[in-house]
């Protein structure tokens, strides 16, 4: 089985003021992925749609008293809602490139404890790949168990890796519009090398804030969510979905340039 992983920087323009699907990107990508060939689950990020509200209702941060408690509860509701929308979005062109794409709603299945998901019942997604479908989730927000935050932000990366480990997945690719891992932020530093191999000896300088729009972590909050997959024995591979060609090859099992992670 496989989990891919389509970044959400790759499927909106992330540094939009309001929620903006990148059209081009969304169409061919679709196209390239109806290539696939195995039991697939995708898992898509929130780009626009996701961290442009979860930045601004602050959520997942503590909540200290009665006014700020309503104004999460109000960026709950747009966060979840904004996401259900791109998801949407997805779904609908992924059907209409042939693939039997359902959509999910994470916060209705999933709750965190400080942030981690704790609580996840895969079993209705265990049916739908069972049955041939290609179920579709999504970085959401979700409620939290503890009290002092009450909400809480899960990432696509952390999805991804939590349903890998459960559901056994032997291929994992996470997309998004960078090559892969560099030694430094090549946005940056031109000197910055692509790694083709990263395990948790290799030296890496990279920071939470490299895109400012992102509120899970960016480059690092990936890489520390593979890592914790690959003790578990699962690799994964992360490339480039913007360039065309990239996902076909990696959803239909042939060799791509990216980043292996083990
Ligand atoms: O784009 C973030 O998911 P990601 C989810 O995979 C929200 O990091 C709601 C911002």
């Amino acid at each position: 089985m496989m989990i891919l992983k389509i970044g959400g920087s790759a499927l909106t323009i992330k540094d939009a003021n309001k929620p903006t699907i990148d059209e081009i990107n969304l169409d061919r990508i679709a196209e390239e992925v109806s290539y696939y060939n195995d039991d697939m689950i995708i898992v898509h990020g929130a780009g626009s749609y996701g961290h442009i509200h979860a930045k601004k209702y602050a959520i997942g941060e503590k909540i200290t008293n009665a006014q700020e408690n309503l104004y999460k509860i109000e960026g709950l509701a747009r966060t979840q809602a904004s996401v259900q929308l791109l998801n949407y979005i997805v779904v609908e062109k992924l059907q209409e490139k042939g693939i039997p794409a359902v959509g999910i709603k994470p916060s209705s299945f999933i709750v965190t404890e400080n942030q981690r998901i704790t609580t996840c019942d895969t079993s209705t997604i265990e049916r739908y790949i069972k049955e041939g479908f290609v179920p579709v989730i999504y970085g959401d927000a979700v409620l939290d168990k503890n009290d002092d935050i009450k909400f809480a932000i899960i990432s696509g990366d952390q999805i991804i890796t939590y349903f890998a480990k459960q559901l056994k997945a032997n291929k994992v690719i996470l997309s998004s519009d960078v090559d892969g891992i560099y030694t430094d932020n090549p946005r940056t530093n031109p000197e910055a090398k692509l790694v083709d191999i990263v395990t948790k000896d290799t030296k890496l300088t990279l920071t939470n804030n490299e895109n400012q729009a992102d509120v899970t972590g960016g480059m690092a909050g990936k890489v520390n969510e593979l890592l914790s997959l690959a003790e578990e024995g699962i690799e994964s591979l992360i490339i480039n979905a913007e360039k065309e060609g990239n996902l076909k090859k990696a959803v239909s099992g042939q060799k791509v340039k990216g980043t292996l992670i083990k």
